[in-house]
């Protein structure tokens, strides 16, 4: 059904991709056009020049409506992140990059496993950052995938200004299908809002330097409400019948501790104030239905990725790196 809502969209299913210049006689690229020229960010004919290079992707409209944190249950999402792969390499990048990760820990009091677990998640610390033309990316999905096309058409705007901005050849960057660069995956607006030149040369760069990456990620989690020191999550024990309703799928906290517990959930083990900001999750493990507390900074992971797979699997990933790091550290006095 899917599949046929897609040929209604893009009207030519059969095609996998599409031609250079598919898009050259679309009123919103003209719109676009107009814009950034009379912004002054683009001079007269550049962008018509540009786009005659570029294609409509099918494949990228293919994969957007079917993410695996829509598709996948926990069970079957957990085990692609928390692999013996995954956690050594984040050690490795630890190691490697310490200083970076330690500064910008302080700076912005985000925990240095949890920056390198959302590089690891994102791009196996830099080593898959996307074989997709970013520009093409961003018009098939801002042009023809009407479900969010307002969305991505304002990336496609900001994808081609932040080109001038940081000298990227727009028809050379690559990323994910959804347009996301670098060792951290971000879009567009995100690196030209968040992102942060953290070694000081002078230029963001996000797609070759994993120090702008290390900052990047924590002025990221900074300015979208992370609390140092705070927990993220924590393991719930079911203490009552009720318990069904105190999860939910919010992407925000919507209890406290001391409500929740009257609604059937506690934490399994540490001790938390009552009055500590709190949702219920329910996710469907291995071994059938598991129960987590989520707190304010676990919902700081979601606006990466509006998941509660993709928050829990960060999460997890970061506490296996941090225990996998902390035993190379024993005996060790560089540290
Ligand atoms: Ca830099």
């Amino acid at each position: 059904m899917v599949k046929n809502l897609l040929c209604a969209i893009v009207a030519a299913c059969s095609v996998n991709s599409g031609h250079a210049g598919d898009f050259d006689n679309y009123e919103e690229l003209q719109a676009l056009t107009a814009s950034l020229e009379k912004e002054g960010i683009y001079p007269a004919g550049e962008l018509t020049a540009i786009f005659t290079n570029v294609a409509r992707q099918n494949k990228v409209i293919e994969a957007i409506a079917r993410p695996a944190e829509k598709t996948k249950e926990w069970k079957d999402y957990r085990p692609n992140f928390l692999t013996t792969e995954r956690i050594n390499k984040g050690v490795d990048f630890w190691n490697k990059y310490n200083k970076s990760l330690n500064l910008a820990s302080k700076q912005y009091g985000v925990p240095p496993e949890m920056i390198v677990a959302i590089i690891g998640v994102e791009t196996k610390y830099g080593g898959n950052k996307g074989n997709f033309k970013v520009i093409e990316s961003l018009a098939s999905l801002g042009f023809d995938y009407p479900p969010r096309a307002p969305f991505f058409r304002k990336e496609l705007k900001n994808f081609l200004i932040l080109a001038k901005e940081q000298g990227l050849d727009p028809l050379e960057t690559y990323g994910s299908y959804a347009g996301a660069m670098g060792f951290p995956q971000f879009m567009p607006s995100s690196w030209r809002n968040l992102a942060v030149d953290f070694d000081g040369d002078g230029k963001i760069d996000l797609i070759n330097d994993p120090i702008d990456a290390i900052g990047s990620v924590a002025n990221y989690f900074k300015s979208n409400g992370w609390k140092a020191g705070e927990a993220i999550a924590t393991r719930a024990r079911i203490i009552n019948d009720n318990y069904d309703d105190a999860t939910s799928k919010d992407l925000k906290t919507n209890s406290t501790i001391g409500d929740i517990a009257t609604k059937g959930l506690a934490p399994r083990e540490g001790d938390f104030a009552a009055t500590m900001p709190v949702s219920g999750l329910r996710l469907q493990g291995e071994n059938g239905a598991e129960f987590w507390l989520g707190f304010n900074n676990f919902f700081v992971i979601t606006t990466y990725n509006r998941s509660h797979l993709y928050a829990m699997a960060a999460y997890q990933l970061s506490l296996a790196i941090k225990d996998a790091h902390s035993q190379t550290m024993v005996g060790e006095d560089s540290l």
